[in-house]
């Protein structure tokens, strides 16, 4: 089923209600919803978008972009969102893989994107404004809209065909586009809508970016499904989240936001009153964090564990003891294993590597079959890439990555593709790059280089040409010059070595 036509199935009788209200008082009713999306769905068709093509989209959150991918899913095309931080390299390589025929951007970043799409030969390009623009959400792209019929009804999609494509990097430096089908979104959407005890007075306070998959499908989808309402805000702001959340019922963020909410003093018990649920995940929440959080405000978060390739995986119960540390149990209908290196089954408290099989998992990565196969098993359970243990009752804990990656505030973090950048630098010979604790963003970048016959680049000089090149969370926050990189035997560089030294960098202050 078009997971669009399965939201508009859950839509309440009386379309005239908010479906959400912004943070500057704007609110959109669920017949703006259908008369806007059924205009952008009738501009993408217009364009001589089929089924399948690609429309991509790296805009600043605002209703206007919620709706765009809305109206994809609508129109039958595959939606494929970009972080806003991205920079020129990492958009021209992203665009260059994914062909679409639409490019959405902002405004601002005509410059330098125009060039880019002259050179893919992509056929339509359009801009849409950030929200907090006088007239939200202006810019070509609802001024074309506007003067177009709207699309009736919907485009029918089959389990099979793709929603979605969302790039993650890799291992290899060279990011992959996931491919998201209507079942992957909807099964997920669907499992975590019952789960987590969804009813129709809920109010989800959204205040998570639109271009992953935790503010786009695990928020977004589940509030569609439950027929609203959303408090909907631009971007996580600790002090205005609390003041929303006097009429939110439920609440979705990543560690950082908790413990951005904790440094807040007058965050209390009070401000959670009318709160029944808060959901953490996309990284791992330290137990302080959680028991901190239950002893100032009573509510025991529940965090949850899942992929961009996978959707949700795990979750702590919504009745019952929400445990620490850990991410709970497989989701129902999510078959989850911990293998060991020889294939065979892990025992209970026994550490190995997470796989997952289910309706969630992925197709495939976009254009590249090998890459698909490497990832999973012969017998079809996808390679998480995250190690894990499962308790003798049956709680999930991960204690680590077999993948080289870092997670900062949220944000998935590759060294590869930075050292491969750094080591293109003059002057560098060599580099490293490691995930360090950080207070705020729970991990952050550093660099370890080597410079070639001790001359070159400094670290300022170093991190503002990589700031050029590099979406902002990615850039290094320390660049640490040194004679040598700590070697094992096997000539391989010993980043465990590199994150002891510098482990303080971040937390001595
Ligand atoms: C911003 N900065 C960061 C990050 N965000 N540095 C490291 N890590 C970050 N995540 C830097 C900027 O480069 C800038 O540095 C400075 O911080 C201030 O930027 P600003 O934009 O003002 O920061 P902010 O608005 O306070 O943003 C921090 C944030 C945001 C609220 C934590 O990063 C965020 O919303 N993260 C959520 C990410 C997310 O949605 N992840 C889900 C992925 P400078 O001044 O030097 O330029 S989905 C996923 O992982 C899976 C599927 C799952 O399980 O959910
Ligand atoms: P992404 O590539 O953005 O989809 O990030 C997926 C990765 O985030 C997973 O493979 C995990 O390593 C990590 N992750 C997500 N949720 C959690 C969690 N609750 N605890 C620890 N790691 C998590």
């Amino acid at each position: 089923m078009n997971l669009f036509a399965l939201f508009q199935s859950r839509f309440p009788t009386d379309t005239s209600l908010p479906f959400l209200e912004t943070e500057t008082g704007r609110s959109l009713t669920f017949d703006e919803l259908d008369q806007t999306t059924a205009r952008y769905a009738g501009l993408i068709q217009s364009l001589g978008a089929v089924p399948g093509d690609r429309v991509a989209v790296q805009v600043e959150k605002s209703v206007e972009s919620m709706l765009l991918y809305l109206a994809c899913l609508r129109a039958g095309v595959v939606y494929l969102p970009l972080n806003s931080a991205y920079r020129e390299s990492e958009i021209g390589y992203f665009l260059g893989d994914a062909t679409p025929t639409i490019f959405v951007h902002a405004p601002k970043d005509t410059d330098w994107i125009a060039p880019i799409c002259q050179s893919l030969n992509i056929a339509h390009r359009f801009t849409m404004d950030a929200e907090s623009k006088v007239q939200a959400g202006r810019g070509d792209w609802d001024i074309n809209a506007a003067n177009c019929p709207p699309m009736k009804g919907f485009v029918p999609r089959s389990d099979d065909d793709l929603a979605a494509i969302l790039y993650t990097s890799g291992t290899t430096g060279r990011s992959k586009g996931a491919m998201l089908t209507h079942l992957n979104l909807s099964s997920n959407a669907l499992t975590l809508h019952r789960a987590w005890g969804f009813q129709p007075e809920d109010v989800l306070l959204h205040t998570l970016p639109l271009f992953h998959v935790h503010g786009l499908f695990v928020a977004l989808n589940t509030i569609l499904l439950n027929g609203g309402r959303m408090i909907f805000h631009t971007r996580f702001d600790a002090q205005a989240a609390i003041a929303a959340m006097k009429r939110a019922t439920v609440f979705m963020g990543v560690p950082t936001y908790y413990t951005r909410l904790l440094a807040e003093s007058s965050f209390d018990a009070a401000c959670c009153a009318h709160l029944r649920l808060f959901v953490s995940g996309s990284a791992p929440m330290l137990a302080e964090t959680f028991s901190e959080f239950a002893a100032r405000t009573g509510h025991h978060i529940l965090e949850r564990y899942g992929m961009t390739e996978t959707g949700m995986i795990t979750s702590n119960p919504l009745h019952g003891e929400r445990r620490g540390g850990t991410v709970g149990f497989p989701l129902p209908g999510v078959a989850v294993r911990i293998a060991l290196d020889d294939g065979t089954v892990a025992k209970t408290n026994e550490i190995g590597h997470i796989q997952v099989k289910g309706p969630n998992v992925l197709s495939g990565y976009w254009q590249m079959p090998d890459k698909t196969a490497e990832e999973f098993t012969a017998d079809g359970f996808f390679k998480t890439g995250d190690m894990g243990l499962v308790s003798a009752d049956g709680y999930i804990s991960i204690v680590g990555r077999s993948k080289d990656l870092v997670i900062s505030g949220g944000y998935n973090v590759y060294p590869k593709e930075i050292e491969m950048l750094l080591d293109g630098l003059d002057g560098i010979a060599e580099s490293a790059v490691i995930g360090l604790p950080h207070p705020d963003f729970g991990e952050a970048v550093a660099a370890v280089v080597v410079k070639k016959n001790g001359a070159g680049l400094e670290e300022p000089a170093i991190i503002a040409t990589l700031k050029a090149q590099l979406a902002n969370f990615k850039v290094p926050k320390r660049v640490f010059v040194v004679d040598d990189l700590p070697r094992n035997a096997m000539g391989k560089v010993q980043k465990k070595l590199l994150r002891e030294q510098y482990a303080a960098t971040f937390t001595s202050k």
